[in-house]
Protein backbone atom coordinates (compact mmCIF):
# COMPACT_ATOMS: atom_id res chain seq x y z
CA UNK A 1 0.00 0.00 0.00
CA UNK A 2 1.26 3.55 -0.56
CA UNK A 3 -1.16 4.80 1.85
CA UNK A 4 1.35 3.70 4.67
CA UNK A 5 4.74 5.10 5.04
CA UNK A 6 7.73 5.39 7.23
CA UNK A 7 10.27 8.30 8.17
CA UNK A 8 13.43 6.10 8.90
CA UNK A 9 16.22 8.19 10.81
CA UNK A 10 19.03 7.46 13.46
CA UNK A 11 17.11 10.88 15.53
CA UNK A 12 20.07 10.65 17.86
CA UNK A 13 18.36 13.14 19.06
CA UNK A 14 15.58 14.27 17.47
CA UNK A 15 15.23 17.72 15.74
CA UNK A 16 12.68 20.44 14.60
CA UNK A 17 14.03 18.96 11.03
CA UNK A 18 12.68 15.44 12.04
CA UNK A 19 9.58 17.07 13.67
CA UNK A 20 9.02 19.08 10.18
CA UNK A 21 9.72 16.02 8.15
CA UNK A 22 7.34 13.27 9.92
CA UNK A 23 4.45 16.37 10.21
CA UNK A 24 4.36 16.38 6.56
CA UNK A 25 4.86 12.81 5.55
CA UNK A 26 1.46 12.91 8.21
CA UNK A 27 -0.26 15.18 6.74
CA UNK A 28 0.47 13.29 3.06
CA UNK A 29 -0.15 9.55 4.33
CA UNK A 30 -2.41 7.52 6.31
CA UNK A 31 -0.40 6.51 8.58
CA UNK A 32 3.36 6.87 9.33
CA UNK A 33 5.48 4.82 11.28
CA UNK A 34 8.21 6.97 12.42
CA UNK A 35 11.34 4.27 12.94
CA UNK A 36 14.42 4.51 14.94
CA UNK A 37 17.19 2.63 13.40
CA UNK A 38 21.30 2.44 14.66
CA UNK A 39 22.85 4.06 11.87
CA UNK A 40 26.41 1.72 12.44
CA UNK A 41 28.29 4.49 10.13
CA UNK A 42 28.00 7.19 13.39
CA UNK A 43 28.53 6.97 17.01
CA UNK A 44 25.80 7.22 19.09
CA UNK A 45 25.08 9.53 21.89
CA UNK A 46 21.50 8.45 23.23
CA UNK A 47 20.61 5.07 23.55
CA UNK A 48 17.63 3.97 21.29
CA UNK A 49 14.94 3.42 23.94
CA UNK A 50 16.00 7.34 24.91
CA UNK A 51 15.25 8.39 21.67
CA UNK A 52 11.80 6.55 20.86
CA UNK A 53 10.98 8.37 24.06
CA UNK A 54 12.02 11.62 23.35
CA UNK A 55 10.13 11.40 20.03
CA UNK A 56 6.73 10.42 21.87
CA UNK A 57 6.86 12.89 24.13
CA UNK A 58 8.32 15.45 21.09
CA UNK A 59 5.34 14.41 18.87
CA UNK A 60 2.46 14.86 21.71
CA UNK A 61 3.94 18.05 22.74
CA UNK A 62 3.55 19.21 18.92
CA UNK A 63 -0.05 18.55 19.22
CA UNK A 64 0.15 16.11 16.27
CA UNK A 65 -2.34 13.21 15.93
CA UNK A 66 -0.65 10.08 17.67
CA UNK A 67 -3.45 7.87 16.06
CA UNK A 68 -1.76 7.93 12.55
CA UNK A 69 1.85 7.51 14.11
CA UNK A 70 3.53 4.98 15.09
CA UNK A 71 7.02 5.20 17.06
CA UNK A 72 9.30 2.28 16.84
CA UNK A 73 12.68 1.13 16.49
CA UNK A 74 14.36 -1.30 14.62
CA UNK A 75 17.44 -3.99 14.80
CA UNK A 76 16.31 -7.01 13.09
CA UNK A 77 17.80 -6.47 9.78
CA UNK A 78 16.82 -4.33 6.66
CA UNK A 79 14.75 -1.25 7.07
CA UNK A 80 12.57 -2.60 3.84
CA UNK A 81 11.62 -5.89 6.05
CA UNK A 82 10.15 -3.49 8.16
CA UNK A 83 8.33 -1.53 5.97
CA UNK A 84 7.47 -4.72 4.33
CA UNK A 85 5.63 -6.43 7.95
CA UNK A 86 3.82 -3.41 8.22
CA UNK A 87 2.48 -2.53 4.70
CA UNK A 88 4.24 0.16 4.05
CA UNK A 89 4.97 1.04 0.17
CA UNK A 90 6.79 3.86 0.98
CA UNK A 91 10.38 5.49 2.96
CA UNK A 92 10.10 9.24 3.76
CA UNK A 93 13.77 11.30 3.81
CA UNK A 94 14.41 14.77 4.01
CA UNK A 95 16.57 16.17 1.90
CA UNK A 96 18.85 19.01 3.01
CA UNK A 97 21.58 19.19 0.22
CA UNK A 98 23.64 17.83 -2.43
CA UNK A 99 24.86 15.82 0.02
CA UNK A 100 21.80 13.90 1.45
CA UNK A 101 21.03 13.55 -2.14
CA UNK A 102 24.48 11.92 -2.52
CA UNK A 103 23.98 9.64 0.55
CA UNK A 104 20.16 8.57 0.01
CA UNK A 105 20.47 8.32 -3.77
CA UNK A 106 22.17 4.75 -3.95
CA UNK A 107 20.03 3.38 -0.71
CA UNK A 108 16.90 4.56 -2.50
CA UNK A 109 17.61 2.53 -5.38
CA UNK A 110 18.71 -0.59 -3.29
CA UNK A 111 15.42 -0.51 -1.24
CA UNK A 112 13.60 -0.55 -4.53
CA UNK A 113 15.39 -3.56 -5.97
CA UNK A 114 15.08 -5.38 -3.01
CA UNK A 115 11.45 -4.58 -1.72
CA UNK A 116 9.66 -2.60 -4.32
CA UNK A 117 9.74 0.34 -1.85
CA UNK A 118 9.67 3.39 -3.21
CA UNK A 119 11.43 6.58 -1.49
CA UNK A 120 9.79 9.90 -1.48
CA UNK A 121 12.36 12.85 -0.79
CA UNK A 122 10.69 15.96 0.87
CA UNK A 123 12.67 19.41 0.90
CA UNK A 124 13.01 20.67 4.44
CA UNK A 125 11.52 24.33 5.57
CA UNK A 126 14.64 26.46 4.93
CA UNK A 127 14.13 27.78 8.78
CA UNK A 128 14.67 24.17 9.73
CA UNK A 129 17.51 23.56 6.41
CA UNK A 130 20.79 23.73 8.35
CA UNK A 131 19.47 21.79 11.80
CA UNK A 132 20.95 18.04 12.30
CA UNK A 133 21.71 16.08 14.94
CA UNK A 134 25.43 16.05 14.76
CA UNK A 135 25.26 19.85 15.12
CA UNK A 136 22.83 19.71 17.99
CA UNK A 137 25.44 17.11 19.40
CA UNK A 138 28.38 19.12 19.75
CA UNK A 139 26.86 22.18 20.92
CA UNK A 140 25.15 20.06 23.86
CA UNK A 141 28.23 18.35 24.18
CA UNK A 142 29.74 22.24 24.75
CA UNK A 143 27.23 23.07 27.22
CA UNK A 144 25.27 25.51 24.73
CA UNK A 145 22.37 25.97 24.18
CA UNK A 146 20.37 23.82 21.83
CA UNK A 147 16.90 25.05 22.32
CA UNK A 148 16.33 26.63 18.64
CA UNK A 149 17.36 23.63 17.54
CA UNK A 150 15.35 20.40 19.24
CA UNK A 151 11.64 19.91 20.57
CA UNK A 152 11.06 21.09 23.92
CA UNK A 153 11.09 17.63 25.54
CA UNK A 154 14.55 17.40 23.55
CA UNK A 155 15.65 20.45 25.00
CA UNK A 156 14.77 20.03 28.54
CA UNK A 157 16.47 16.24 28.84
CA UNK A 158 19.55 18.00 27.07
CA UNK A 159 19.75 20.52 29.07
CA UNK A 160 19.12 18.25 32.62
CA UNK A 161 21.41 15.87 31.60
CA UNK A 162 24.65 18.47 30.84
CA UNK A 163 23.84 19.91 34.32
CA UNK A 164 24.14 16.68 35.51
CA UNK A 165 21.22 16.56 37.86
N1 LIG B 1 15.43 19.04 7.55
C1 LIG B 1 14.89 18.05 6.79
N2 LIG B 1 15.21 16.75 6.91
C2 LIG B 1 16.10 16.42 7.84
C3 LIG B 1 16.69 17.38 8.68
C4 LIG B 1 16.34 18.74 8.49
N3 LIG B 1 16.90 19.72 9.22
N4 LIG B 1 17.55 16.73 9.52
C5 LIG B 1 17.48 15.42 9.20
N5 LIG B 1 16.62 15.24 8.20
C6 LIG B 1 16.25 14.00 7.55
C7 LIG B 1 17.46 13.27 6.98
O1 LIG B 1 17.76 13.71 5.68
C8 LIG B 1 16.95 11.86 6.97
O2 LIG B 1 16.11 11.63 5.87
C9 LIG B 1 16.09 11.80 8.23
O3 LIG B 1 15.73 13.14 8.53
C10 LIG B 1 16.83 11.17 9.41
O4 LIG B 1 18.06 11.84 9.64
P1 LIG B 1 19.09 11.22 10.69
O5 LIG B 1 20.35 12.00 10.60
O6 LIG B 1 18.43 11.10 12.01
O7 LIG B 1 19.28 9.71 10.19
P2 LIG B 1 20.41 9.10 9.22
O8 LIG B 1 20.70 9.99 8.08
O9 LIG B 1 21.55 8.68 10.10
O10 LIG B 1 19.66 7.80 8.63
C11 LIG B 1 19.71 6.58 9.29
C12 LIG B 1 19.07 5.45 8.46
C13 LIG B 1 19.22 4.19 9.26
C14 LIG B 1 17.60 5.75 8.22
C15 LIG B 1 19.78 5.32 7.11
O11 LIG B 1 21.13 5.12 7.31
C16 LIG B 1 19.19 4.18 6.30
O12 LIG B 1 18.19 4.34 5.61
N6 LIG B 1 19.82 3.01 6.35
C17 LIG B 1 19.37 1.84 5.62
C18 LIG B 1 19.54 0.62 6.46
C19 LIG B 1 19.41 -0.57 5.54
O13 LIG B 1 18.37 -1.21 5.46
N7 LIG B 1 20.47 -0.83 4.76
C20 LIG B 1 20.44 -1.81 3.74
C21 LIG B 1 19.94 -1.28 2.42
S1 LIG B 1 20.51 0.31 1.94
Amino acid sequence: SNRIAVVPGSFDPPTLGHLDVIRRAASLYDHVHVLVVHNPGKEAMLPIAQRVSLLEQSIVEDGMDSRHLTIASWSMGLLVDYATDVGAGVLVKGIRSQVDVAYETPMAIVNRHLAGIETVFLLPDPSHALVSSSLVRQVAALGGDVSPYVPEPVARFLDTGARGI
